[in-house]
């Protein structure tokens, strides 16, 4: 075994995006690629880490979510680890880790940081998508500080220091070695699971099973599979078969594991049948989002998180009361009035979980969510798609309701913010970008025009300041409200691998009871036509409708 130092050229294009490097496979399997950023990322956490020492001495955590390219991408980067000063490295075994089980493993060892392999809920296999991402001590998703850092070593970058020792059994638990450094390959749900039984009473949960409570948790033949099993049906007794497609595919066995009413059409069936079990929810690809399904009834992830924060204090781990709460811009305002009503705080981020991460560190918030199927809680740093299931399951279980009744009473008690959101996917990236350019020129003139009965009575182009270190963030996506507080977001999403894709969020606020059934594209409709009109979308995609509407 030898510490070899080979001769590299930049590769162009190398810039996280919402949440890390993700390309396709065909494009990670290129020679030197991972090789590039995984030593563009261990410069810069040379040059910065703490004390002067960089990664010398120091841990890391490394698993990811199974796709295809894990295994081979696990032992290049425990071969660069050893090379560039890692003391030791926590492995899932198998190269299997969950996102949030990730983030957990850094918090309770205290670690210098951590790599995820996986581009979280789109699609795998061969032609597929893989990605890349560091998570800092926190155990959250590094900051656009570090991230943008390392884009721009990964364009200066010329040598790579990496072992060629042999690879190492990443199936077997124990002790293994690259030159100097130890690979303790690890259990990779012991750590996650000691953390949820900490949260949630499992007695009560274990009781609900014990008493007949039928659930279908769809692990979309994902990484959150294997946690799922063992927490629901090893430790709580649920029926063998709750949790389905839960054996982790490199494929995931060709379905799209985005746990959206689309990709997890399978569970939406499910549901909608006379015998649907009491409660049913997704995971994606790497475990960190979900989706609440009652009898026939989905749960929008924004009233997911505004019923999770009006109810926290029915679970043990929150029985306190939460410190406040956060959301991402696009993410409906159902939350905010729950806050209000609470008298916490309520943050508006831009989209992308790293920028929850101060102020969980502060101690600012208890709860976050998104949109885009994410919630989760200061007890990790990333979001938590089985945490949330158990989560709602807590509250089934406290308060002995249904999906559908608690989300009703919901809307009675506090309005219905009636939301959703429309992907244009493939379009060219100079038609998006030139959609966006012409609407933000457009900005300036809309406050006070009159569309229909509503007024615009914000245009802006959503920037942030973080409230903990004073980092502003611009350009987080241009965002319409209304007299009646309706709001119509625009952005282009930042985790895609082909093209652009525009998103479109739209909202409005229904307090009347009476009016609170409407079908939800319906009740959006006459926004969508405003939106289209404001961006002249068809006009720029050359299409006319979005490709996916949830
Ligand atoms: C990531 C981020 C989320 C974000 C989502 C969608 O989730 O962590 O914060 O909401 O992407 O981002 P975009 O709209 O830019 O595509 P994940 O689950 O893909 O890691």
């Amino acid at each position: 075994m030898t510490i070899q130092t080979i001769p590299t050229t930049p590769i162009a294009g190398q810039r996280p995006g919402t949440s890390g490097l993700r390309k396709k496979v065909t494009v990670f399997v290129q020679p030197g690629y991972l090789e590039n950023f995984v030593q563009s990322l261990f410069d810069v956490l040379n040059a910065t880490g703490q004390d002067g020492q960089g990664l010398k001495g120091q841990t890391l955590v490394l698993g990811g979510d199974g796709r295809y390219h894990n295994r081979a991408a696990v032992q290049t980067i425990l071969k660069l680890a050893a090379a560039n000063g890692v003391q030791r490295v926590l492995l899932g075994q198998g190269g299997i880790l969950s996102t949030p089980a990730v983030s957990a493993v850094i918090r309770k060892h205290q670690v210098f940081g951590g790599i995820v392999l996986s581009a979280s809920h789109n699609p795998g296999g061969p032609e597929g998508d893989f990605g890349i991402k560091y998570n800092a001590s926190n155990g959250g998703p590094a900051t656009e500080t570090l991230t943008e850092a390392v884009y721009a070593r990964t364009q200066i970058v010329r040598e790579l220091r990496i072992s060629d020792a042999p690879d190492i059994v990443i199936d077997t638990l124990g002790l293994q070695w690259v030159e100097q450094m130890q690979v303790e390959v690890i259990d990779p749900v012991a750590d996650y699971a000691a953390l949820m039984r900490e949260l949630f009473d499992f007695d009560l949960l274990r009781g609900m099973f014990a008493r007949g409570f039928t659930m279908r948790v769809d692990a979309m033949c994902a990484v959150g599979g294997p946690y799922a099993q063992a927490i629901l049906e090893g430790e709580l007794g649920a029926p063998r078969g709750t949790v389905v497609n839960a054996q982790p595919l490199e494929d995931f066995g060709g379905l799209h594991p985005d746990p959206n009413p689309v990709n997890a059409e399978d569970l939406i069936a499910h549901m909608a049948r006379t015998d649907a079990p009491d409660f049913g929810a997704a995971m994606d690809g790497d475990a960190d989002r979900n989706m609440v399904v009652g009898r026939d009834f989905v749960v929008t992830p924004s009233d997911s998180l505004a019923l999770m924060t009006a109810h926290a204090r029915l679970v043990p781990g929150y029985k306190d009361g939460l410190l406040g709460v956060a959301r991402s811009m696009p993410t409906s305002a159902a939350v905010d009035r729950v806050a209000k009503k609470l008298g916490i705080a309520c943050f508006e981020t831009p989209t992308g979980w790293k920028f929850f991460g101060n102020l969980l560190d502060a101690g600012k918030v208890t709860l976050c969510g998104e949109e885009s199927y994410g919630t989760g809680s200061s007890h990790v740093r990333e979001k938590d798609g089985l945490w949330a299931i158990l989560f709602w399951m807590s509250l089934l279980g406290a308060t002995g309701r249904s999906v559908e009744s608690l989300v009703r009473e919901h809307w009675q008690t506090y309005g219905r913010n009636y939301y959703t959101r429309h992907d244009y996917e493939g379009v060219a990236v100079e038609a998006a970008n030139q959609l966006m350019v012409d609407l933000r020129a457009v900005l300036p003139g809309l406050p006070g025009q009159k569309f229909g009965t509503r007024t615009v009575t914000l245009a802006d182009d959503f920037a942030y300041d973080d409230p903990v270190d004073g980092s502003i963030s611009k350009a987080q996506g241009v965002r319409l409200i209304f007299d009646d507080a309706a709001r119509v977001i625009f952005r282009l999403s930042g985790t895609g691998t082909e093209g652009a894709t525009l998103r479109l969020y739209l909202e409005r606020y229904e307090p009347n009871p009476t009016q609170q059934d409407i079908a939800v594209q319906q009740a959006l409709r006459d926004l969508a036509a405003l939106a289209d009109q404001v961006a002249g979308i068809a006009r720029h995609t050359g299409m006319n409708g979005p490709t996916v509407a949830t």
